[in-house]
């Protein structure tokens, strides 16, 4: 999956202010480098909004906003439990001129919330939600008040940067690889400085430091291929869901 730049170019061009949504679980590898940079070549105002708070220890989650802040306006919200919201509508409100006509633009990685955060602020089921990376294909123009239009994007991969579970690479069952980006995965969840990733799975240290997590994720839960081989593949997806449905709760940064 890649994205067209002058696409994307073109839509930054016409808006009053950029929103990046990123992940608040992992919000530096969330944000995009390279998007970032487009935007300032462009001059456009940007705010970083990191989505999902309710996944991450709130003194992390103010930890990385606080270090953020130092370059980029920023705030913290759940567009999930709709927590600092209207904190969001002023932060807009703050970094767009006085107009009848505004313009944002929202942009980020896939997977991290950005039809959700357009839903709530427009009070209604508008933009297209699911624990998909990619769901939204197209752009979309959304009115959220009498001068406030929102755009919503589809989730930005760029080639050339690195890519991992937690920037939502892409579909589950259309991953290459998926086993070792999944062991990869969760030795860096054991090792962060928060997750329940223990809690959820059952699994032990030993299991933990073992080198083939999925391995036995597969065996706890009965996933096995013909001969009675760990179905590694299948309980590689399982986990990638569930860090895109909020089950794995952690901060990875
Ligand atoms: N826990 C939690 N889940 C959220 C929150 N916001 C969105 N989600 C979930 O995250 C998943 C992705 O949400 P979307 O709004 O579709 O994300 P998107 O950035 O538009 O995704 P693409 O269109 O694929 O780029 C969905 O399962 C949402 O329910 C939040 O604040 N907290
Ligand atoms: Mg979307």
């Amino acid at each position: 999956m890649g994205i067209n730049w002058n696409c994307v170019i073109h839509t930054l061009k016409s808006s009053d202010l950029v929103l990046e949504i990123v992940d608040a679980r992992a919000p530096f590898s969330t944000r995009s480098e390279k998007l970032e940079k487009v935007i300032e070549k462009l001059g456009k105002n940007l705010v970083i909004v990191m989505n999902k708070r309710d996944l991450a220890p709130e003194n992390l989650v103010e930890e990385s906003h606080k270090k953020i802040l130092e370059s980029v306006p920023c705030i913290y919200v759940s567009a999930k439990e709709r927590r600092d919201i209207p904190h969001l509508r002023k932060m807009i409100n703050v970094h767009t001129p006085k107009s009848d006509n505004i313009r944002v633009c929202v942009v980020g990685y896939p997977n991290t919330g950005k039809s959700s955060i357009i839903n709530v602020l427009a009070g209604k089921h508008v933009a297209g939600v699911a624990p998909v990376p990619g769901h939204t294909r197209g752009e979309q123009w959304i009115r959220i008040s009498s001068k406030v239009m929102l755009l919503d994007t589809p989730g930005v991969i760029p080639w050339d940067e690195d890519i991992s579970i937690e920037k939502g690479f892409g579909r589950p069952d259309k991953m290459k690889d998926i086993e070792d980006s999944v062991e990869d995965f969760i030795e860096r969840l054991a090792k962060a400085k928060y997750s329940n990733i223990k809690e959820l799975y059952g699994l032990s240290d030993e299991d933990l430091a073992s080198g083939d997590v999925v391995g036995i994720l597969a065996e706890k839960r009965g996933l096995l291929i013909k001969g009675g081989r760990p179905d590694l593949k299948r309980v590689s997806q399982r986990v990638v869901l569930d860090w895109n449905t909020g089950k794995i709760h952690a901060f990875v940064d």
